[in-house]
């Protein structure tokens, strides 16, 4: 291969030895002067209402599946930080291209809870609307969403959009073919797109270790020719840090960046998984005492943000929140099942017309 002048040079790749970290377990503040958190007071007020909202929300969805209102749920408890604090980091052009977990991050987008949770019933099909938010459908099939969202960066550097393409990933999909070609077709062509893969240590019961064999996630960037972050994924403010400076790379024409969070999901891989099999309870008690939101709370507290009565506001609005969804799921009624047909092709194909009526026969077999 010809020499490339323009190739940048691995060691500027590299990500840190250590991943970022500006709050300590116990909620300490370490600042950082490379890392500086330029939040307003109420800004960090309302990083803490999402993340205890996020948690309220997800406990609720558990027991709507347990009920049987859910066909299943995928939690994100244990992963609030990572996923509240990146998403706080977006810009209103930007856009979000989301697994199945990120409730989170569809909070810091404004979405209705209600619809990620109508897709988990099987009511809507997961028909939202993604431009309203900016927030791409739920993707189930592992890893597809990053070549949407590296194809979806491609176009606005064509058009010259001041908008960046972020998606969203769990180390298990760093393995999927998908995600490789996502990543090489950005960075060979400067897409402004940030890969931030949630690391939370297992896909379903594969842990990390199986993944790869690099020292860490964020450092296969360097293969790439992008550069690597790591950040503490349970430190909300060292997640919206890093991810601020990913997302300034990108729209500053330095193309992709991959982002590694470091965290751990709490709960089961979705409510269908039982993870007793595949990880101990020694494991998990470790992780609780890295809790995003306990750790967050003692920051607020230590710098006169929180107390008692706001804490206790903040949990009751996330109670009442959790109950209003819980109100709009609780029996709603499933539409049409043939709708399944209607958002595939502008025009059906005829396997599609054929299978919809292969359907509509079994239905109304059904009924008859
Ligand atoms: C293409 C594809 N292969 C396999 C599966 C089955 N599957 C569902 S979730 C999952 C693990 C994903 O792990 P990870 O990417 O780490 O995300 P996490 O669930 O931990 O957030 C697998 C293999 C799938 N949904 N899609």
């Amino acid at each position: 291969m010809v020499d490339d002048p323009s190739a940048p040079d691995p060691s500027t790749l590299l990500p840190p030895a250590t991943p970022v970290r500006l709050l300590e377990s116990d909620g300490t503040y370490r600042a950082d002067p490379d890392w500086a958190v330029d939040l307003p007071d109420d800004q960090l007020v309302e990083l803490y209402r999402t993340m205890v909202m996020a948690r309220q929300i997800d406990a609720q969805s558990i027991r709507l599946q347990r009920q049987g209102q859910l066909g299943v749920y995928a939690s994100l408890r244990g992963q609030e930080a990572a996923q509240i604090g990146s998403g706080f980091a977006l810009a209103p052009q930007d856009w979000v291209f989301p697994s199945y977990r990120e409730l989170g991050v569809a909070l810091t987008r404004a979405m209705d809870p209600r619809e990620l949770l109508h897709v988990f019933r099987g009511t809507w099909l997961g028909a939202h609307d993604p431009a309203k938010h900016r927030f791409g459908l739920i993707t189930i099939s592992i890893g597809t969403q990053a070549l949407h969202a590296a194809g979806f960066a491609m176009g606005a550097r064509l058009d010259d959009a001041d908008c960046c393409a972020v998606v969203y990933l769990g180390d298990g999909a760093t393995s999927e073919g998908d995600v490789h070609e996502a990543l090489n077709f950005a960075a060979v062509f400067n897409a402004p797109c940030v890969f931030f893969v949630q690391n939370n240590q297992y896909a379903i019961s594969v842990p990390v270790t199986r993944q790869t064999k690099a020292p860490t996630i964020a450092h296969k960037a360097v293969g790439y020719g992008m550069p690597g972050y790591r950040c503490d994924g349970n430190d909300v403010l060292a997640c919206y840090a890093v991810m601020r400076r990913a997302l300034e790379h990108a729209r500053g024409g330095g193309g992709p960046v991959l982002v590694e969070a470091e965290t751990y999901r709490m709960e089961a891989h979705t409510t269908a998984d039982d993870p007793t099999r595949y990880r101990d309870e020694r494991e998990l008690e470790q992780w609780r005492a890295r809790d995003p939101i306990t750790r967050f709370d003692k920051f607020l507290r230590d710098h006169g943000l929180l107390d008692d009565d706001l804490a206790e506001t903040v949990a009751q609005a996330a109670t009442a929140e959790a109950q209003a969804v819980r109100a709009a799921i609780y029996d709603a009624p499933h539409g049409d099942p043939l709708e399944l047909f209607d958002h595939v092709y502008v025009e059906p194909t005829a396997r599609l017309r054929a299978q919809r009526a292969q359907l509509a026969a079994e239905l109304a077999g059904q009924e008859a």
